[in-house]
């Protein structure tokens, strides 16, 4: 047994060795003009919640034109099935374990964030160049030196934490003891608090729009975090009660109408081509909330679990015209940690000096009919306990008391543990799984905290 593991796991690590050996040549031929970045990350979105994706009766048509023209990509995955942690992946090309914010997400209360002295993706394109933007939620420390101003970004407008952590929505839901305020925030001054958030989608695209104008002649990057469709629900009148699906449906409604306002904004000032657009979620669907919460099609689970529902995401690049001659499906499995790397190689950022987990796969994104490298994904839960890792077809996942192991790609429900069938197969699993969790425990870097 101990030896089948043992070549198990030297195979995926010289694989994993040699690819990033490939990947780090210095091919840049069809990169002639680094392009605008603008990274759309939704909350809470599900896998099954896009026209694109499946589903029948919310209308994406813009997104569903993205796809089009783009890449929709069905197996890309997020770190954490929660708010902060994956949106620390997302930004800093890192497990949320190796930069200590993998325990579950942060609330007002707590007095700690993105450490200042991580490199972010923003930090590399300003320095590159760029202006940069965030807008939306942040979620990765609400104190002054976690802020995006602090963080790399020129500009910040939005809310820096979930939209129903406020003192007006928890009355509303009957928890009147609840005593703190929603920030509305421009940089890093509080504007209002507990603002209406009908308005959040559309004056959040109002400010995109307004900064791609700005400097349409210029290099940029825009983080546009869309609060919803994160409970509460909100969209603005022209919205209301205009899908099929209810309240949920007219915000996704909202979002993709948000999405075809900057495709046509880009269109105009005749950048588009030269503009790189990127559509996914911050994790799965919240079930609980029923129709409030999203779908994950035919994935198993939702928001909070380490199922692939919780973790899977509808994922959409427009690529710049001289990159990638799309439109195509792509069936590769990679996740938010590889962001970083590969927007670096295609805008010609210098990467952090710090170690990362993601890796470039521009050379390989670009190419259809290539394997990424093969390397283990790895599960952590809502609270940042390790439950599972994925490695090629096959996921071992273990909650609790409970062991599965599944073939991902023939079930891609997660209904038929195979772990009787192949017990060896999964022991070598659990192994690398656990491997791993000892190795981000040694490797971890601590996270901002205030004194
Ligand atoms: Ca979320």
């Amino acid at each position: 047994m101990h030896k089948v593991f043992n070549m198990f796991l030297k195979l995926i690590i010289a694989m994993f060795i040699i690819s990033n050996m490939l990947s780090c040549s210095d091919n840049n031929d069809n990169i002639d003009q680094e392009p605008n970045v603008i990274l759309i990350f939704t909350d809470d979105l599900g896998y099954g919640d896009l026209a694109s994706y499946g589903n029948p009766t919310i209308n994406t048509p813009n997104l569903d034109q993205l796809a089009r023209d783009g890449v929709k990509y069905t197996q890309f995955y997020v770190t954490s099935p929660v708010c902060s942690p994956s949106r620390s992946s997302l930004l800093s090309g890192c497990y949320p374990k190796r930069i200590d914010l993998h325990k579950h997400v942060i609330f007002p209360q707590y007095r700690y964030g993105i450490n200042p002295d991580e490199i972010l993706l923003p930090e590399l394109f300003k320095e590159a160049g760029y202006h940069t933007a965030c807008y939306g939620k942040w979620h990765l420390g609400h104190q002054e030196p976690f802020l995006p101003l602090q963080n790399g970004f020129d500009e910040y407008y939005g809310i820096p934490f979930s939209n129903d952590m406020s003192r007006k929505e928890q009355i509303l839901r009957g928890n009147k003891k609840y005593p703190h305020y929603l920030p509305l925030m421009e940089g890093n001054d509080t504007i209002e608090l507990d603002p209406d958030q009908r308005l959040f989608t559309k004056n959040l695209t109002e400010r995109t729009l307004g900064f791609i104008n700005k400097h349409q002649s210029d290099r940029f990057f825009i983080y546009l975090a869309h609060p919803m469709v994160h409970i509460p629900l909100y969209v603005s009148d022209d919205f209301l009660n205009t899908s099929k699906r209810g309240l949920y449906g007219d915000a996704v409604e909202e979002i993709d109408w948000s999405t075809g306002q900057i495709v046509e904004v880009l269109k105009e000032l005749d950048i588009l081509d030269n503009t790189l657009i990127f559509f996914s979620s911050d994790n799965g669907p919240w079930l609980p909330f029923k129709t409030h919460g999203g779908s994950a099609g035919p994935l198993r689970g939702g928001k909070g679990s380490t199922w692939e529902g919780g973790m899977r995401e509808p994922c959409i690049i427009k690529w710049p015209d001289n990159i990638k001659d799309a439109p195509a499906v792509d069936h590769r499995v990679w996740s938010s940690m590889d962001i970083l790397p590969t927007l670096a190689r295609i805008c010609q950022l210098n990467l952090p000096d710090n170690q990362i987990d993601g890796i470039d796969l521009f050379e390989k994104l670009i190419q259809e009919d290539v394997l990424f490298p093969e390397r283990p994904f790895i599960y952590y839960s809502s609270r940042g306990k390790i439950e599972g890792v994925r490695v090629g077809k096959w996921k071992y996942r273990q909650q609790k008391d409970t062991a599965f192991l599944m073939n991902i790609e023939e079930d891609i429900s997660e209904q038929f543990n195979l772990i009787h069938q192949f017990p060896e197969l999964a022991d070598s699993m659990k192994m690398i799984m656990n491997n791993f969790d000892k190795k981000m425990d040694a490797e971890m870097r601590p996270h901002g905290k205030l004194n």
